[in-house]
């Protein structure tokens, strides 16, 4: 069992505080989608150089297409919806008499559509796609091949998944580090802290602020030092509970 939040008084932000938080594959877990580095995980199946670098959509982007399809596949099917972790982290937005920015790394449209706003996909969202030839960007919630055409400049074979691969420069990172530098609290949840910069964020908060650090995730990450307070289970349970912590203290 999760340990219930132990949340001091002095770690709830003070009304008006500024609460950033960042998501990895393990909110959308119990949503259905795999994560990465769990035992069975994506990464244990197929080689990131070989699927997720654009030296690899270079070399053979037919096996780059067929990865983000199996996965847009995965995510379109009935069973996989926001989950409770997705939804409390709407209330927070809503309720919290302060501003709360959303920082995900999950390439999966759960935030969104479980109605997140001050939201920012810093690794892209495989149900868009961008044009390597024109960079003209659109919704693209079916499969993607070689063949198909841009909208923006009626040439094949550029598209792909307008995701951040390894090796590129991940999305918006001016508008986070300005959140994380004036944050009062910074949350993480259900991320292993092992890909960068995301897994810097919490020692940069540390380094610029004297916000208050919590993690939420079922097993403590690479980082999990770095944080002034931690509860570890599953994220629909560990984020519902950590959201009525916080907002009780203004309700
Ligand atoms: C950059 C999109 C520089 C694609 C992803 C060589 C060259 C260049 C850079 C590097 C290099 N070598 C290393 C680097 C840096 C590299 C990096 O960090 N590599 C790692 C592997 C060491 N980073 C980069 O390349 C980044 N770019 O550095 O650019 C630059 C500078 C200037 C100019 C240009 C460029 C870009 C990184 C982004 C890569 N794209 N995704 C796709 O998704 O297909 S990263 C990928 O990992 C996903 O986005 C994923 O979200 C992310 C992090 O993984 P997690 O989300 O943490 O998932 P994981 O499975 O690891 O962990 C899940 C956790 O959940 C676990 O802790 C588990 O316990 C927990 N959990 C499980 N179930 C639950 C749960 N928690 C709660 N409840 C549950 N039920």
């Amino acid at each position: 069992m999760p340990q219930s939040p132990t949340v001091s008084l002095a770690a709830i932000p003070p009304a008006g505080g500024r609460i950033v938080i960042l998501t990895g594959a393990g909110i959308s877990k119990e949503s259905g989608l795999e994560t990465f580095r769990d035992p069975g995980g994506i990464w244990s199946k197929v080689r990131l150089e070989d699927v997720a670098t654009p030296e690899a959509f270079a070399r053979d982007p037919a096996r780059c297409h067929a990865f983000y399809n199996m996965r847009r596949a995965r995510h379109r099917s009935m069973d996989v919806q926001p989950n409770a972790a997705h939804h409390a982290l709407v209330r927070l937005e809503k309720e919290w008499p302060g501003d709360v920015l959303l920082v995900t790394q999950n390439v999966d449209s759960l935030h969104d559509r479980a109605g997140s706003k001050n939201l920012i996909h810093m690794h892209g969202i495989y149900t868009q796609a961008r044009c390597n030839d024109c960079g003209h960007a659109l919704d693209w919630p079916g499969d993607m091949s070689v063949e198909d055409i841009c909208s923006g400049c009626s040439r094949a074979g550029g598209l792909r998944p307008n995701v951040v691969w390894f090796g590129e420069m991940p999305m918006q990172m001016e508008r986070i580090y300005e959140a994380l530098r004036s944050c009062d609290l910074f949350i993480s949840i259900g991320t292993s802290g092992n890909v960068y910069p995301a897994a810097g964020f919490v020692a940069a908060v540390r380094k610029m602020t004297d916000a208050h650090t919590a993690e939420l995730n079922l097993e403590p990450s690479q980082g999990a030092t770095l944080f002034a307070e931690a509860h570890y289970g599953p994220a629909t349970q560990t984020v519902p509970a950590y959201v009525d912590t916080l907002l009780a203290a203004y309700q």
